[in-house]
């Protein structure tokens, strides 16, 4: 039998990290061989989370390539982990939207607008009546905790909620807790450089004829970063010719607050933000009150000026 290998995101975050663990265990539980796989470094909250769980990380591969590969929590090329125009895709398990994956053959696929994988994969278990470990419904919970930002984020749907709380129950973990470790994890950003902050959960998009790059950090101390700002500019400056974009955005946002600071580099920038958020920006970062999740609130608008 051929190994299966599931794959999450490029810039891996918790969610996808988890995603790809968990369902790895309940391929194998239906006696298919998986193996999950890290397409990137691990964030500080993934790290904490898997240390928390006394769970391996993922081994690295390096290249999908001509290999059966499970997608999740992705459904593009963009953010693919190298060597995926040259795989066989089996499968795609994801929240985002659609945005032109090209089979050669028919594949499952499944997506639901709910705010993160990892409650689609506890789903899955339940649909399958594959009971969960203490440690998979612990993993999957934190998936949830971090792409919701615990439950607040305007991503979230009450099947989030449900599903949390479930998982809570039998991993016996404090929701509260537990995204208080995490979040704390995550703004822990020592040791970073600039372009590593920019980059650490880092998107590129497409719209109309423009290629645009988004990264977010996602944190419970903005000060630490308005104090790298000057550098943090220049990284982005810098990435924008590195890749070829057409407009860079970086967003850090306030978790606690619940508020979004957009950095806005170049005049083009600057438009687009403007007629997205249907604001003066003038200052730079702008402040966006009540916008916290880039999938939602910031990218939709911003897509919609550009086509
Ligand atoms: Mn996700």
């Amino acid at each position: 039998m051929e190994r299966y290998i599931i794959a999450g995101h490029i810039n891996p975050d918790t969610d996808s990290v988890v995603s790809s663990i968990v369902y790895s265990e309940f391929k194998n539980k239906k006696g298919q061989k998986a193996t999950a796989c890290l397409a990137g470094k691990l964030n500080k909250e993934t790290e904490f989370v898997l240390n928390y769980f006394k769970i391996k990380k993922p081994q690295k591969i390096k290249t999908l390539a001509n290999k059966k590969v499970i997608l999740v929590d992705h459904g593009s090329f963009n953010e693919a982990y190298r060597g995926i125009e040259k795989a066989e895709i089996i499968e795609v398990i994801d929240h985002h939207k659609m945005s032109g994956l090209v089979t050669a053959e028919t594949i499952f696929y499944r997506t639901e607008p709910i705010g993160s994988t990892s409650a689609i994969i506890a789903k899955i278990f339940t649909e399958e009546k594959i009971p969960f470990n203490k440690k998979w419904a612990g993993l999957l919970l934190c998936g949830i905790i971090s792409d919701t930002l615990n439950l607040t984020s305007p991503t979230t749907t009450t099947c989030d909620k449900k599903i949390a709380f479930e998982l809570a129950k039998i991993s016996k973990i404090n929701i509260n807790a537990i995204a208080e470790k995490m979040f704390n994890a995550k703004s822990n950003l020592s040791g970073k450089s600039a372009d590593e902050i920019i980059s650490a959960d880092y998107k590129k998009f497409e719209a109309g004829k423009a290629t645009l790059g988004f990264g977010v950090c996602e944190t419970t101390d903005p000060e630490c970063l308005f104090k790298k700002e000057k550098k943090i500019i220049k990284a982005l400056d810098e990435k924008k010719t590195r890749d070829n974009l057409d407009l860079i955005f970086f967003a850090i946002v306030d978790i606690l607050k619940r508020k979004s600071f957009l950095y806005l580099i170049g005049e083009k920038e600057k438009n687009v933000a403007e007629k997205a958020f249907k604001t003066k920006t003038g200052g730079n970062p702008a402040i966006l009150p009540g916008i916290v999740s880039r999938k939602k609130q910031m990218l939709p608008p911003i897509l919609k000026i550009l086509s």
